[in-house]
């Protein structure tokens, strides 16, 4: 036939799958092939991912492909932003990367504070302040885990670890690298004055290559274990949020896009980065897109609260579902209750439920006690978070903001699509669900030359998938 199938590992905090993608010439199906689940572990004091584990999926789900009997034009992977790992000489793994969430990183950036102020690093970087963020990750390596950078040869983000272990190619993409707080947002390469701050050295960071690159091809061991053929891997916007927004069907550059899942990602997709004293006092992050583009936006806690609420609420009634969590908040009694999902309080708490009544009595809201107040406080909260958004933009870009794009996962709850609406007063479109994968596959395309760019490759995202629309 004249399909081309392409593979895209899609991996979030939370959970990970290979999706098969195949192009027809005109639009795009999706078919999931393998889903596993992604736990950090909290182990004495930390958390940490298990990258043997999400390894040994990956080749799993390559299994899989292989068995299909279908061409595979190229594999793509995209994850979560920040996090990374380090490779001694021999290639090998020191050590299982930290979770974003672990603990020490509010910490480091209280350090890092102290001794070289955020204004230094935004002015560079032009990052949101936000704890994760890579610098202070390996501040605290290097204050406090130095004997790992002592025989460090490489460092990689999340994703380029798993391209590295698939190819043997040592790169790191430029989305994911955006995230780090240690590239220079207008030349977009490492700045050698924020490493120095750090003290990290510039020998251990390898190449920025852009999204589009053909990394190489799997090795030989891979494709033994796998039963895959030589097919080659294709460094795409590695970044779960360059990938997702890559696949926005934005319309002008007066749409804001929001990619909803574990986080809300917020913002517009524009031309240079935005570093000015109004975004640094907004705390707005520029991040770096595909095709040269800048996601200016703000990382919002998104359903994460939600998720945790849920499996709070599992272990005594294992059959709540997100669409039962959506329907009692639609029919809550007291509907006053709200949060803010940014305190720092809701990053990882034991008991989220008891986290969220508590936080609405000391604020003399009263206790939400049902699903569904204390789910509604969650939506209450992002709800008005988009409300201010919207405003923040407005000011900051001096653009009037025309239409509201939600993608990905969370846009399946439709509740938080029609608050959305309804709080900003905007036009919202939803869909497509699949955004991250979306993406992944547009920049193996156009690797493979098989689209000439995004905008094309937007044009088919709207033939292929429905777009619904709330007022
Ligand atoms: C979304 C995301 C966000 C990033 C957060 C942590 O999945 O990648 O963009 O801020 O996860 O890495």
């Amino acid at each position: 036939s004249t399909k081309t199938a392409y593979l895209a590992f899609d991996y979030g905090a939370s959970s990970g799958r290979l999706m098969l993608c195949c192009y027809d010439g005109h639009t795009i199906d999706l078919e999931e092939i393998y889903r596993f689940p992604n736990e950090p572990v909290w182990m004495n004091g930390h958390f940490y991912w298990d990258f043997p584990r999400l390894f040994h999926e990956m080749k799993m789900g390559l299994k899989k492909a292989a068995s299909l009997d279908v061409e595979i034009a190229g594999i793509g992977i995209d994850t979560w932003g920040v996090d990374y790992g380090y490779l001694d000489e021999d290639g090998r793994l020191i050590s299982n990367p930290f979770c974003y969430r672990d603990p020490k990183n509010a910490k480091a950036m209280d350090e890092m504070d102290v001794v070289h102020p955020f204004k230094e690093f935004y002015e560079i970087a032009g990052l949101q302040k936000m704890d994760f963020n890579t610098a202070y990750q390996v501040y605290y390596d290097v204050q406090h885990r130095h004997y790992i950078l002592d025989c460090a040869k490489t460092f990689l983000f999340m994703p380029d670890l798993f391209a590295y272990f698939l190819t043997g190619r040592k790169a790191c993409e430029y989305s994911i690298a955006s995230t780090s707080q240690m590239l220079d947002a207008r030349t977009r390469n490492w700045s050698d004055a924020l490493l120095e701050k750090i003290g990290i050295s510039r020998e251990i960071l390898p190449e920025i290559v852009e999204p589009g690159t053909v990394l190489g091809e799997l090795t030989d061991e891979i494709v033994e274990e796998t039963g895959m053929k030589k097919v080659p891997v294709i460094a795409v916007g590695c970044h779960d949020t360059a990938s997702a927004v890559c696949a926005a069907p934005l319309e002008s550059e007066n749409s804001v896009f929001i990619s909803s899942g574990t986080w809300s990602l917020m913002g517009m997709e524009v031309r240079e980065p935005i570093i000015t004293e109004k975004s640094l006092q907004y705390n707005f992050t520029n991040e770096g897109g595909v095709e040269g583009t800048i996601r200016f936006l703000k990382n919002i806690s998104g359903l994460w609260i939600i998720q945790n609420l849920k499996k709070k609420w599992e272990e005594k009634q294992p059959d709540v579902s997100y669409m039962l969590i959506e329907n009692e908040a639609r029919s809550a009694e007291r509907r006053h209750f709200i949060i803010d999902p940014d305190d720092a309080r809701f990053m990882a708490p034991m008991n989220m439920v008891k986290e969220v009544q508590n936080y609405c009595e000391e604020q003399g809201q009263g206790r939400p006690e049902t699903i569904g107040e204390i789910a509604l406080a969650v939506y209450n909260g992002l709800a008005e978070k988009y409300r201010q958004n919207v405003v923040d933009i407005e000011e900051i870009t001096g653009k009037t903001v025309d239409v509201i794009n939600i993608v990905g996962g969370g846009t399946k709850d439709r509740l938080l699509c029609a608050m959305t609406a309804a709080s900003t007063g905007k036009a919202v479109k939803v869909g497509p669900v699949e955004a991250a994968v979306l993406g992944n596959v547009l920049m193996q395309m156009k690797a493979l030359g098989q689209l000439k760019d995004v905008a094309e490759g937007r044009e088919i995202i709207k033939r292929s998938f429905p777009i619904e629309t709330f007022n």
